[in-house]
């Protein structure tokens, strides 16, 4: 009877290894890693410089977390703007794409925005340098920033940098204008394990199990929003987390050990939690 019961327990768990590592091996090829853009160096003349950040996905042709300001000790009407929304009046591509100050909706009329123009190069999910080095003749990297004058935005205040041209009386600085692409490492379901080490895509916290309401003794579960500790029933004495789990939440555990409706309803068992956090240890 102990054989049969171990030998029914080393192949669940070879089956929620191979469920798992095709878990991973799907989350790794569906999603590449996005790429984190600094932008610096950028300026018009000495008293007008550009910098920030933002990410991008190649893959989604996503950007996000954008953050670029301009500071003008000039005076001009860019001075000290932040530009963290992308421009939803220019098509955005891995190419050519715009960034604004707000969302000033159907009119208009004092939007600013910057807009970067790469003249073919690519913003990729590898990263790299891209600037006015990459080829000869004409910027590879151009800069401009407009400041709407009316509804449509058929008028506009520009000044551009990153090109020959000038503005305002000033010669632009062509060969400052850099952008440097480091891949990033993301969490995407927030269960705080990189998507590199997840192996369970998806983790919601807090998760349907206990569907009891109640966690049974020495069971276990993710059952407190934002908390990547698994909360412990009765006599539950031992501590088990996200990291130890590969970001697994009880559901998934028991989904990918094709575990009975009792852990759904009660939590899991300390001895798959066990047996679970045993298995990725050893990948
Ligand atoms: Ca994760
Ligand atoms: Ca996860």
């Amino acid at each position: 009877m102990k054989n049969l019961s171990a030998i029914k327990k080393t192949t669940r768990a070879l089956i929620a290894g191979t469920v798992a590592a095709s878990a991973a091996l799907i989350s790794t090829n569906a999603m590449a890693d996005p790429v984190m853009w600094e932008f610096e160096g950028a300026k018009i003349s000495d008293t007008l410089v550009a910098s920030g950040s933002f990410i991008y996905d190649a893959d989604t042709n996503i950007f996000s977390d954008i953050d670029i300001s301009a500071s003008d000790t000039f005076g001009s009407d860019f001075t000290n703007t932040t530009y963290s929304i992308l421009s939803p009046s220019v098509p955005a591509s891995a190419t050519d794409w715009a960034f604004v100050d707000a969302l000033t909706g159907p009119n208009r009329t004092g939007e600013k925005s910057i807009r970067f123009f790469t003249n073919g190069a690519q913003l990729t999910n590898a990263g790299g340098v891209i600037d006015n080095s990459l080829v000869p003749g004409p910027s590879m990297l151009s800069v401009s920033f407009a400041k709407c004058l009316n509804s449509g935005c058929t008028s506009y205040q520009s000044s551009n940098f990153g090109t020959s041209q000038s503005s305002g009386g000033q010669v632009i600085n062509q060969d400052t204008a850099v952008l440097t692409g480091t891949p990033i490492v993301i969490d995407e379901d927030g269960d705080g394990v990189l998507d590199t080490a997840d192996l369970c895509p998806g983790t919601v916290i807090p998760e349907a199990a206990p569907t009891s309401g109640e966690l049974g003794a020495n069971r276990y579960a993710l059952t407190v929003e934002d908390v990547m500790t698994f909360a412990a029933g009765k006599k539950g004495k031992d501590t088990f987390t996200t990291a130890d789990t590969g970001g697994c939440s009880c559901e998934q555990i028991a989904e990918a050990g094709f575990l009975g409706n009792g852990h759904m309803k009660h939590g899991c068992s300390v001895g798959e939690m066990r047996s679970w956090v045993n298995f990725v240890a050893a990948q």
